[in-house]
């Protein structure tokens, strides 16, 4: 087929030897061999690892606020922020301001005391920090619980698997791993493998509690060393080198039943392969196609870090559901954290 050339638009193309059946599930294709969680919460279900957020969770997420200090873990929406050059910036105009008003528009003959500014944002919803949704990645020609990429179209969006399944999601307890610190490297070396030894070494470092449910918030200090002057091989060069996840972190995230990830990094998968046989972005299929783990990417971690190392308290309460968009893949956010 021309997919398997890399650029190559190539016209011929032959039929897959899969099926999909009245669910939109593929029939006779892609089953994950290895650890996943298709069919765990259900045949249709939408949520993943999310459905290990409950109330009890929550109940207890919300008894960890003590001090009431808030943490914003979103970057500034904006061209300087680090975005893949396949994203363009974000664009922010004004259909209408109160000084046309003043000067004078069609409205303010109607109401000359009354102005008003009204304004338009259009981004790549994976241009900032961000969810990853589970229909944003796909594994020959299937998604999550065995969803067919057919679902999801340039015209009509997601159909299954959209990130407003998750609009009441990532309300729980969280808790920052500052693998950075832990580790006495902040940064973490370019291309650094984060496996489940270096979680574990970091969980006994901070004496943090991970309890089934939580989020894992993944600080590697990266994001320091992003320059909004970087040239576009500067970028290639700042993204490509991102530490991050290698396949066994995903192992620990099973081992304590973690509903989602987050990190400082593009992607929360380091980018150079760590085995050259395997399947591209292991950790984005192993996660969002196999498991139904919701990665966050570009979250902000270094304020909360350093109010973590100071009063020693590494789990807190996070409120972070994405934009209710039907059909999207991935949404920005504003994540709140509440010490
Ligand atoms: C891909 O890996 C395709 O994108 P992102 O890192 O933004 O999830």
């Amino acid at each position: 087929m021309g997919r398997d050339d890399y650029a190559s638009y190539a016209k011929h193309w032959s039929a897959p030897d899969y099926t999909v059946d009245d669910n939109g599930k593929v029939v006779g294709g892609y089953v994950p061999e290895g650890s996943n969680n298709w069919g765990r919460w259900g045949d249709d279900d939408q949520r993943g690892t999310q459905n290990l957020i409950g109330p009890d969770q929550r109940i207890r997420a919300a008894s960890l606020v003590q001090s009431g200090k808030v943490f914003s873990l979103a970057l500034p929406i904006d061209a300087d922020g680090p975005r893949f050059h396949t994203r363009p910036a974000p664009l922010h105009w004004f259909m209408m301001s109160g000084s046309d008003q003043v000067v004078g528009s069609p409205y303010s003959a109607a109401d000359p005391d009354f102005q008003w500014n009204d304004d338009m944002f259009q981004m790549p919803l994976q241009g900032s920090t961000q969810w990853d949704g589970f229909a944003h990645v796909i594994y020959r020609d299937t998604m999550y619980n065995g969803y067919w990429a057919g679902n999801v179209t340039a015209f009509g969006g997601a159909s299954v698997l959209g990130i407003e399944n998750h609009r009441e999601s990532f309300v729980g307890r969280a808790v920052l791993l500052d693998l950075a610190r832990a580790e006495g490297c902040d940064p973490l070396a370019l291309a650094t493998v984060i496996d489940s030894a270096m979680l574990d070494r970091c969980v006994e470092h901070q004496g943090t509690a991970v309890e089934p449910g939580d989020i894992a918030l993944i600080r590697t200090g990266y994001m320091a060393l992003w320059e909004p002057s970087f040239t576009p091989d500067q970028q290639g060069g700042y993204f490509g080198g991102s530490p991050g996840f290698g396949v066994d972190a995903l192992n620990w995230c099973d081992a304590n039943d973690i509903s989602a990830v987050a990190s400082d990094t593009i992607a929360v998968e380091v980018l150079v392969p760590e085995d050259s046989e395997a399947r591209k972005h292991p950790v984005h299929c192993g996660a969002l196609v196999d498991r139904g783990l919701p990665l966050g990417e570009f979250w902000v971690l270094d304020d909360l870090a350093a109010d973590c190392a100071d009063d020693g308290r590494y789990e807190f309460m996070l409120v972070a559901p994405p934009l209710n968009i039907p059909g999207a893949v991935g949404s920005p956010l504003n994540p709140i954290a509440i010490k």
